[in-house]
């Protein structure tokens, strides 16, 4: 399909953001993009203002308008963007018109509207961004927890939002995260073949998601439960992943002293509190062997 002009509405550290960049980056789409400053993140909460809302009433980003149409959610982006044609020829899917399997993958890696919270691979890893995100939602002025409170369309994410700044939401939830999220990089070790480089042989849609899921983790200083004897797959999938240019494009590139020096002043180059329970985890699902 031609396309005209694309506008990317996004963020620099939103994972969904980052699956979008990708898939751009993948497929050599060429695109104008305006970043979105998140309530969670700055004290602007643009995502929050008229002029967003009118884009995306959910408040949330990414947003896409390609030729006038507005399209939001990072699933449904990527498969309209696989319809493109951009300047490398690349199919994020498998030819087949009724994959099941894949559509149940890919909202399993990512956030899913619906889906209940801690029940995916997608949606437990923000159990463990959330101590993260409260750090910086402390950080907020009053004045933008008040916008939060007034404007958030989403009473969820406004709740959490709240309760992190007056309360320690956090506190507990990485901590009862951390059996299912072993059981789940277990379930996806299995998934993987040795004969393939990627998730598939060649790289889709469901790559970019574990691409991005897999960058977080280093994010939360978690990376090291990646590099596991328990799960050789899977620390060969992701040296894959890293090698590839749109890593780099779409994820490493949109980094900026923010995100890096909030990443040092919250964890002081230690690592996470959590990687060691999650590697003794993995050793109890899988055995001591
Ligand atoms: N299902 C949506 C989820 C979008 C989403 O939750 N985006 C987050 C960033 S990854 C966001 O905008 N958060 C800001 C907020 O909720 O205020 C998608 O895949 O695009």
């Amino acid at each position: 399909m031609e396309h005209k002009e694309i506008i990317l509405f996004h963020s620099n550290w939103s994972l969904c953001s980052q699956m979008v960049r990708v898939a751009l980056y993948e497929k050599g789409i060429s695109f104008n993009e305006r970043h979105i400053k998140l309530c969670d993140q700055y004290p602007e909460g643009e995502n929050l203002d008229e002029f967003f809302l009118d884009i995306n009433p959910l408040g949330t980003v990414p947003a896409i308008k390609i030729n006038e149409k507005i399209i939001c959610d990072s699933a449904i982006i990527i498969k309209e963007l696989n319809s493109l044609q951009g300047s490398k020829e690349i199919n994020l899917y498998k030819n087949d018109n009724n994959d099941t399997d894949t559509d149940t993958l890919i909202s399993e890696t990512t956030i899913t509207e619906g889906v209940k919270f801690a029940s995916t691979l997608g949606t437990i890893l923000p159990v463990f961004s959330a101590p993260l995100i409260q750090y910086m939602v402390k950080k907020l002025p009053f004045k933008s927890i008040v916008k939060i409170l007034l404007r958030h369309p989403r009473k969820d994410r406004k709740l959490i939002f709240l309760s992190m700044y007056f309360f320690n939401f956090s506190k507990n939830l990485p901590k009862m995260g951390i059996k299912k999220f072993a059981t789940e990089l277990i379930n996806f070790e299995n998934r993987l073949s040795k004969n393939n480089k990627f998730f598939y042989k060649t790289f889709s849609h469901i790559d970019i998601n574990m691409m991005c899921l897999f960058n977080r983790l280093k994010d939360l200083q978690l990376e090291d439960c990646l590099n596991t004897n328990k799960t050789p797959l899977i620390k060969r999938y992701w040296n894959h992943l890293k090698k590839r240019d749109s890593y780099d494009e779409g994820i490493l590139n949109y980094y900026t002293e923010k995100e890096f020096s909030i990443i040092n002043d919250f964890y002081q180059n230690k690592s996470s509190i959590f990687l060691n329970p999650i590697i003794e985890e993995l050793e109890l699902l899988k055995g001591n062997s």
